[in-house]
C-alpha cells in the first residue's frame, strides 16, 4: 500500500485494512510455531510480550513489511513494545467489549503509537473479527467502566456504553493480512461462531520519545531507526536457532517474569 494512502487512511479513518505481510502458507506455518508454543508453555493466549521468547512471533513483529506501514503511522524511530496472540476457540463464547487501546496506558504522546493485528486463521465476522467505528480517534480518549464478565477478553472489562454499533466497520481478514488501528479507535470483536480456532497476532509499537508516566520500568526493543530518549530498557530477543524453538527454561522463566509486568502495568491506576 503506498505510504500516503497509509497516512491518509489513518488520519482519517483511525485504522488501515488489509495490508498482507505474509503469504497464507507462511501464516499456517507461523500458526503451527504458535501451536508448537502451547503444546510446550501451555496457555499463550493475551501472554504479553511473547516476540521475546518465540522466534515465529519475533520474525512477524519485525517483518519489513510490518515496520513500513508502523513508519507511515508513528515515524522512522521504532519501539516494538509488546506483542499477545488472542485466540477465541471455536463455538466460545468470548469476545471483547468496545474501547479503546490506550484509556489506561498514559503515553506521553497518543499519536506515536500504533497497534497491529496479524491474522493466523481466518477472521471474519463469523469467527469474531475486530469492527472499527472509522474516525472515532478523533474524539480522543471516551469514558469507560470496567465490567466482570468472564467471557470479556479484555483485562478488566473495560467497556465504552452506547456506542452506536450501527456505524460499526467489520475487518475481515485472510491469514497474513493485518490490520493497523490508532490507540483511540473505538473497535469490539464478538464471539467466534465458526468451526475454526481465530488467531490474532496483536502488536504495539511506539515511537522511542513516547512513554507511559504511568507504568513502571518500561521495556521495548529498538526494531527500526535510533532512539536517543532511552525510556526502554532492551528486552531480551528469542533465540533463532531454528523454526522451532529451542527456548531455554530461563528464557521461559524471565519472560514470564515479562508478562506479569506488563500485565500489573496494564491494571494499575484503573479506579
Ligand atoms: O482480538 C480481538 O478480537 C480484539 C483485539 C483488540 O482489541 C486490539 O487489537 O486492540
Amino acid at each position: 500500500m503506498p505510504a500516503n494512502s497509509v497516512r491518509e487512511r489513518m488520519e482519517h479513518d483511525g485504522y488501515v485494512s488489509p495490508v498482507r505481510i505474509v503469504s497464507a502458507a507462511d501464516a499456517a506455518a507461523h500458526r503451527d510455531a504458535m501451536e508448537a508454543a502451547e503444546r510446550r508453555l501451555g496457555v499463550v493466549h493475551y501472554r504479553n510480550k511473547v516476540h521475546t521468547l518465540l522466534a515465529s512471533a519475533w520474525t512477524l513483529c519485525t517483518h519489513p513489511s510490518v515496520l513500513d506501514v508502523v513508519e507511515q503511522c508513528i515515524g522512522p524511530d521504532i519501539v516494538l513494545y509488546n506483542s499477545t496472540y488472542i485466540i477465541k476457540e471455536p463455538g466460545a463464547s468470548s469476545y471483547v467489549s468496545w474501547h479503546q487501546d490506550l484509556t489506561y496506558w498514559g503515553l506521553v504522546d497518543d499519536d506515536a503509537q500504533v497497534s497491529m493485528w496479524l491474522a493466523l486463521a481466518p477472521a471474519t465476522l463469523e469467527s469474531g473479527c475486530m469492527e472499527m467505528l472509522p474516525g472515532s480517534h478523533t474524539q480522543g480518549a471516551v469514558e469507560h467502566v470496567s465490567t466482570d464478565d468472564a467471557d470479556n477478553v479484555l483485562l478488566i472489562g473495560q467497556t465504552i456504553r452506547g456506542v452506536d454499533a450501527s456505524a460499526a466497520v467489520p475487518v475481515p481478514l485472510a491469514p497474513g493480512e493485518a490490520s493497523f488501528h490508532h490507540g483511540w479507535t473505538m473497535h469490539t470483536s464478538r464471539p467466534n461462531t465458526s468451526a475454526d480456532r481465530r488467531i490474532g497476532l496483536n502488536v504495539q509499537y511506539l515511537a522511542p520519545h513516547n512513554y507511559s508516566r504511568t507504568a513502571p520500568d518500561q521495556s521495548g526493543i529498538l526494531v527500526r531507526g535510533h532512539d536517543p530518549h532511552g525510556h526502554y530498557a532492551a528486552d531480551p530477543t528469542p533465540s533463532l536457532a531454528g523454526p522451532g524453538d529451542d527456548f531455554s527454561a530461563e528464557s521461559i522463566a524471565l519472560w514470564e517474569q515479562l508478562d506479569e509486568k506488563m500485565r500489573i502495568g496494564f491494571t494499575a491506576d484503573t479506579d
